[in-house]
């Protein structure tokens, strides 16, 4: 039996500490069997006749459901499930801030404003909507109209589809994959999934991957862009990382879960003297506002408010006695933590009418009475503040984070607001400097040592002088293990990508954002095609995704968009595609040939390392770069476009 923790520093010592009556998911991970039909995606639970359990052989052939269907039908159409799954989870949330950008544009969410007109104008006109001469507010209602209309469209094409370089494009309108309306391609997942419905495998699949480009085109990346509008598009922030981020004077209160809506605004009343003042009144120095998963992500993009981890840290924290309150809203959070609150003081606050939790204090938000609210939870943990009766978990170490890397920074950090671009970037892969680029990204795991294997694949990767791109708990895990600043690089990273980090001062690792803003990482591949000198579409680019500890479907959902784009996409833990050699030959190497992407699944940490180097290297190769030496590059920096270097050949 292996034995589940964490490689959380802080977290360990705190689950050392922890009374034996009280469970988190790392004890239940040892307890929970996995069921071996349904982790390999055999079992099908579609129907009333089943479930069936496709295992094993009758009379020497293939087991069959009771209505025919075969092994592979059944693991495709699980898969489909996965990332229709997950893409109406991050394509809800882009719903939702859309809906709040246009409530602000009317001026219904009075106590919201739009933060960025220039990110508004850029929106706008991707969209095609006039701004010369108009109010914000007026271009904010025709872009929040827009991109609604890409929920409910039936046909044409959701708008963002069209930022992909042309000739990604083209694969999808070979393989009919181009999105309609967001909504319309989750509703047809679920269609053709259902008892007596498409029974190809590669069918099944192919509708799978133009669910997850309506969501990664669409609905996260409307998210991205929305939220940038609202509240601001990052630039760099410096922020602490770790559970020993709670004070022991002070009022904590951990924002957790993903839509940054009423965390902004609590932000933003945690800063009013008033409060403090409330705070002071009850015995307590401060406010210390910490976050968790993805908020924590988002509100440390952009005000550098502190992060307790990823999703196998927020029991955890709990646990620590020093929380006042959690406050959530949707997504990752974990029913637990309810009946966990009660061991402490700690209030456990619910506000999403979307996810809702028995035994929870539930303070449902609204965007149009958002100050009122953000404040009523503010005082409910100032409140609790005096009924706190652990000493605390004594832990205070913490780490230095640098985070707030926006496409639109990364761009700027190459050259300047004038001469931005992803000229230098691309050159630096070209002379070798950086072998490639990876998106390590995803949750956390308790099935594995958690965090674990972020970190390992994190630091073998800047060895090698690959650009790290994190998010999600992935940034999370690189953020609470000290590797997301600059000295990282000179500590870490191999010759070239330390030169190129050490010229313009940025950490080996970038943190990217929430798990919506993986649209960031499409959006950069989009701008390193245009550039040229490298592949021409994002296929064929020496950039790989690696989500080594998965567990979301949400996941599932990011995996498929990127391997439909182009990048080949590695997952860890067990494949839930195992049970059919033919769903895994056509992610594997069909999906390569018609779109250059892939999603695969491996579990040991070092054979992921190599896989992805290989998928790098071969890259290289075939656009005929320079082969990767460690320590050597070619000596000037080649500023050649795609044509000028086809000459030259
Ligand atoms: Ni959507 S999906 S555990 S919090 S990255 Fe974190 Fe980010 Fe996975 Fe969830
Ligand atoms: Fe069994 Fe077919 Fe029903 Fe699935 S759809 S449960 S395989 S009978």
């Amino acid at each position: 039996m292996y034995e589940s923790k964490s490689a959380d520093n802080a977290a360990s010592q705190i689950l050392e500490q922890k009374p034996a009556d009280i469970d988190t998911c790392f004890e239940r991970a040892l307890k929970m069997k996995p069921c071996p039909i349904g982790a390999m995606g055999a079992c099908c639970r579609i129907c009333h006749m089943g479930p069936c359990r496709l295992v094993g052989k009758d009379n020497g052939r293939e087991v069959k459901g009771i209505c025919g269907a075969d092994v592979d039908t059944v693991v495709a159409r699980n898969v489909v499930r996965m990332i229709a799954g997950g893409s109406s989870c991050h394509g809800d949330h882009g719903r939702d801030m859309a809906l709040t950008l246009l409530a602000v544009a009317n001026g219904k969410a009075r106590d919201y404003r739009i933060k960025d007109i220039r990110k508004l104008n850029k929106i706008a006109s991707i969209l095609d909507i006039e701004t010369g001469g108009r109010a914000a507010d007026d271009i904010a209602r025709d872009v929040a109209t827009a991109l609604l209309n890409d929920f409910g469209r039936q046909i044409g094409e959701v708008n963002f589809v069209r930022r992909a370089p042309a000739k990604t494009r083209k694969r999808w309108e070979k393989w009919g994959i181009v999105p309609r309306g967001i909504d319309r391609e989750i509703v047809e997942a679920m269609d053709r999934t259902t008892m007596g419905m498409d029974a190809d495998p590669d069918s099944l699949l192919l509708h799978g991957l133009r669910v997850a480009v309506a969501n990664g085109w669409g609905g996260s990346m409307m998210s991205t862009e929305i939220t940038d509008i609202l509240f601001g598009t990052p630039t760099p922030v410096k922020a602490a990382a770790s559970l020993g981020i709670f004070k022991e004077d002070e009022v904590n209160l951990v924002i957790h879960g993903h839509e940054p809506t009423l965390a902004e605004m609590i932000v933003e009343v945690v800063a009013d003297p008033a409060i403090v003042i409330y705070a002071n009144s009850k015995g307590a120095k401060g406010i210390n506002l910490c976050g968790m998963c993805c908020t924590a992500n988002e509100v440390m993009m952009r005000h550098g408010i502190a992060s307790a981890g990823g999703l196998t840290n927020q029991e955890i924290s709990l646990m620590t006695g020093l929380v006042e309150a959690m406050v959530v809203d949707v997504q990752c959070i974990m029913p637990a933590l309810s009946e966990l609150s009660k061991n402490f003081h700690t209030k456990f606050i619910t506000t999403s009418r979307k996810a809702r939790i028995l035994g929870a204090v539930h303070i449902e938000f609204e965007e149009d009475r958002a100050r009122e609210i953000a404040t009523e939870i503010i005082k409910l943990a100032i409140d609790n503040f005096t009924r706190r009766t652990r000493g605390g978990s004594h832990i205070t170490e913490s780490r230095p984070v640098i985070a707030g890397f926006s496409h639109e920074y990364i761009e700027f950090m190459q050259g300047g607001r004038y001469n931005g671009s992803f000229r230098p970037l691309n050159d630096a892969i070209i002379s070798g400097r950086i072998r490639g680029v990876v998106g390590l990204v995803g949750c956390d795991n308790p099935r594995v040592l958690a965090t674990g294997i972020h970190k390992f694949l994190a630091l073998e990767l800047i060895r090698n002088d690959i650009l790290v791109l994190t998010t999600g708990c992935g940034a999370a895990a690189c953020g609470n293990a000290g590797y997301l600043i600059p000295e990282a690089a000179l500590e870490h990273a191999g010759p070239g990508l330390r030169e190129v980090c050490e010229a313009i001062g940025n950490p080996p690792i970038l943190h990217l954002g929430s798990c919506v803003d993986n649209t960031r990482i499409l959006t950069i591949a989009a701008a390193m095609a245009a550039e040229g000198g490298l592949s021409e579409e994002i296929g064929g680019m020496p950039a790989v995704g690696i989500a080594p500890e998965w567990m979301s479907e949400k996941a599932m959902a990011i995996g498929s968009y990127f391997a439909a784009s182009g990048v080949p996409v590695i997952f860890g833990g067990e494949s839930p595609v195992a049970a059919s050699k033919e769903v895994t030959r056509i992610m594997t190497e069909v999906w390569y040939q018609r779109f250059r992407g892939a999603l695969r699944f491996e579990s040991d940490p070092e054979s992921i390392l190599s896989l992805a180097i290989d998928y790098i290297d071969r890259a290289r190769e075939a656009l005929k770069l320079r082969k990767y030496e460690p320590g050597t590059f070619s000596g000037e920096r080649v500023l050649m476009d795609m044509a000028a270097r086809r000459a030259s050949k």
